[in-house]
């Protein structure tokens, strides 16, 4: 029997961690022989998704098509990871709604606003606080923190490969690995 595929959702702030969180889970999975794939909102933008902007129709449409890639590849067999802002309670509803076949399991990212703005990797909380770019998640754009996550990641001090590993914990729980 061949394995089961299943979604897992990083749902967070930008700089909350969900793409060293995702890269650590894909590396922890595949070098336990499971077949993954990742799909990270920032990367996909570059491609599929580069069309689409932050207004909130824009990151509907960005959550909407991550989730129908994601259904693709995790009916095909693999544990699928989205790393992806997703702010919004409706459009990760619409995407769980959309997963009748397979597990789909959100995660919280709960890293805390002043955290991810000390981290500002790309220096994006700084121009949204001078004003430079409008519509950033956490400053002058929504985040709805998640009502029915699966799991909520603190962060308190652990590093990426211990997130990752409370994840992999929830998937065997779920028989998925
Ligand atoms: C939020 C923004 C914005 C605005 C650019 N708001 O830390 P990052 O850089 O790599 O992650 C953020 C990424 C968000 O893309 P997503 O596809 O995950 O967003 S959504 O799910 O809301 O559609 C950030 C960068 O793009 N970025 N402008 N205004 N993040």
């Amino acid at each position: 029997k061949g394995q089961l595929g299943c979604i897992v959702w990083l749902t967070g702030l930008s700089g909350a961690g969900k793409s060293t969180v995702a890269n650590a889970l894909d590396k922890l999975l595949t070098d336990q022989g499971k077949h993954c794939a990742l799909l990270d909102g920032d990367n996909v933008r570059h491609g599929l998704n580069n069309n689409l902007g932050f207004s909130p129709e824009d990151r509907k449409e960005n959550v909407r098509r991550l989730g129908e890639v994601a259904i693709l590849l995790a009916e095909a067999g693999l544990i699928v990871i989205v790393a992806a802002t997703s702010p919004y309670q409706d459009d990760r509803d619409a995407a769980r709604q959309r997963c009748t076949c397979v597990p789909f399991m959100e995660v919280y990212m709960a890293t805390p606003l002043a955290t991810c703005e000390a981290r500002d990797p790309k220096g994006l909380y700084a121009k949204a606080r001078r004003h430079e770019i409008i519509g950033m998640t956490g400053i002058d754009a929504p985040y709805e923190e998640p009502v029915n996550a699966e799991l909520r990641l603190g962060g308190d001090g652990k590093v990426p490969n211990e997130l990752a590993g409370e994840i992999k914990t929830l998937l065997d729980e779920q028989n998925i690995t």
